[in-house]
């Protein structure tokens, strides 16, 4: 993408309304725009970054054997009556009536409507197990939307939800999720902790919230030391295999968040392995049993011609918030650091000297050789003074950046640096390439 032709409108000023860095940070690139509280366009370099962990949460979770597909954002109040969650869920819930005075909502999730869609078409324990997820906007009338896009009123989750025959089969289907999740977060880069939670709005007595640790998040977390070091369970796994294990080499460890804390069972640790501080959820895992199956009569024949009622759970990814959540954990005095798998652009081309034949040539070169080796490039071709465009590029935090002048070109050299580290070398651009390539 030629600069020129982008749009990025990128500004100097920190907004003032901004609290957290990564608001500040995304105002500032031009990802986001606010239009109302908690309501946000996504900027062309926003939009790429969402549909980066957008298409890592993907593989993830089909590499786990869950199903994509798309449901509404509008649903039918009548189904949440059904569940009797249409009373229960309070002002959070935006509900809307249509031209013919139905009662109508705005998704805040999608328990109900799932179970619609498998009581329809699911008769028979032989079609089990099934997982169906989604990647869609949701609303929910937050009292106090606030930090940017980490608590919005729209905001797009993945959602995914399993369906058993069995509470083994479920609590199975529950450590693959458990598994794809810390596989998803670790490919973005993160470190997410799956820490006992309560289970609010959506029921159940199993949970787990997954935190990634940041002095702005929400809620107050306590975990042992240990799990920090934790490599992911790896995108090897083998999710037909025995999970039991893999769940409880984390799950051994304490980890809690605010709702869950016993303080008498963390104080016995000892002292340089507890971890007290604040965390971002950017997942929500549930198991919840027939809470919906058995009001919404989502019922399968069993082996033995009984009819039961669904084991189900479901599980939350929070896709808007991790862009927030991945620039809180990794940015610095400069601007926003992305981790390579997330980034909007992998390369950052810069033209030192836009109009110097020379230089055009050898970035036109350079670029064309990106673009075909299949690596998203941006090229600053415009001509805004060498200083702005560093500092621009600093900003919007890409993995490489590529610097081509002209006292390089004489030496037949272009600089190349890793933004994470600071680290420059000059070499010839087909080893930059190269390098950047590996
Ligand atoms: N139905 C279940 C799981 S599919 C559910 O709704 N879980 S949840 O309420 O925990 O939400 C799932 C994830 O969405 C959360 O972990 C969080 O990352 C994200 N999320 C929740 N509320 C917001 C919000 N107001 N703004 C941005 N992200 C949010």
């Amino acid at each position: 993408m030629r600069l020129s032709n982008f749009f990025m409108p990128v500004s100097k000023e920190a907004p003032a309304d901004a609290s957290i860095v990564s608001h500040q940070l995304m105002l500032r690139t031009g990802m986001v725009r606010q239009n109302g509280a908690g309501i946000y366009s996504w900027l062309p370099l926003g939009f790429k970054v969402l549909k980066r962990i957008e298409q890592i949460v993907r593989d993830e979770m089909n590499r786990a054997g869950a199903v994509e597909m798309l449901m509404p954002t509008l649903q039918q109040a009548d189904l949440w009556r059904e569940s009797g969650r249409y009373e229960a869920y309070g002002k959070e819930m935006l509900r809307i009536k249509d031209r013919h005075d139905r009662d109508m909502l705005y998704g805040p999730t999608n328990e109900e409507l799932i179970t619609d869609v498998f009581r329809t078409y699911v008769k028979s324990y032989k079609q089990l197990p099934v997982n169906l997820y989604h990647q869609q906007w949701k609303f929910r009338d937050e009292v106090r939307p606030r930090f940017g896009v980490m608590r919005g009123r729209e905001f797009l989750m993945k959602d995914a939800y399993s369906f058993d025959l069995t509470e083994e089969g479920a609590r199975q289907s529950y450590r693959k999720m458990f598994c794809a999740y810390l596989n998803a977060f670790d490919r973005m880069g993160l470190t997410a902790i799956p820490m006992r939670a309560d289970t609010g709005p959506i029921g159940g007595d199993l949970s787990h919230e997954f935190i990634i640790l940041a002095d702005t998040g929400e809620s107050a977390v306590f975990c042992d030391r240990a799990l920090l070091d934790l490599p992911a369970p790896g995108l090897d796994l083998d999710f037909s295999g025995d999970l039991v294990p893999v769940v409880e080499a984390r799950t051994k460890f304490y980890a809690a968040t605010e709702e869950m804390h016993d303080d008498a069972a963390f104080g016995a640790l000892p002292e340089e392995r507890r971890v007290s501080a604040r965390g971002i959820e950017v997942g929500h895992i549930f198991y919840f049993g027939t809470k919906y199956s058995e009001p919404m009569n989502a019922v399968v024949q069993g082996p033995d011609s009984q009819m039961v009622p669904v084991q189900m759970g479901s599980y939350g990814i929070g896709v808007s918030r991790l862009v927030g959540g991945i620039i809180e954990a990794s940015h610095d005095e400069n601007g926003i650091v992305w981790p390579d798998a997330v980034a909007p652009f992998k390369v950052g081309l810069i033209n030192m000297r836009v109009g110097d034949a020379a230089c055009d040539a050898a970035c036109a070169a350079l670029y064309a050789q990106l673009e075909k080796a299949g690596i998203d490039t941006l090229y600053d071709d415009t001509d805004d003074r060498a200083g702005a465009k560093f500092a621009r590029m600093d900003l919007i935090g890409l993995p490489w950046q590529i610097v081509i002048g002209p006292k390089g070109l004489e030496k037949g050299v272009v600089e190349l640096k890793r933004r994470k580290t600071g680290e420059k070398s000059e070499l010839s651009a087909e080893d930059a390439l190269r390098r950047i390539a590996s």
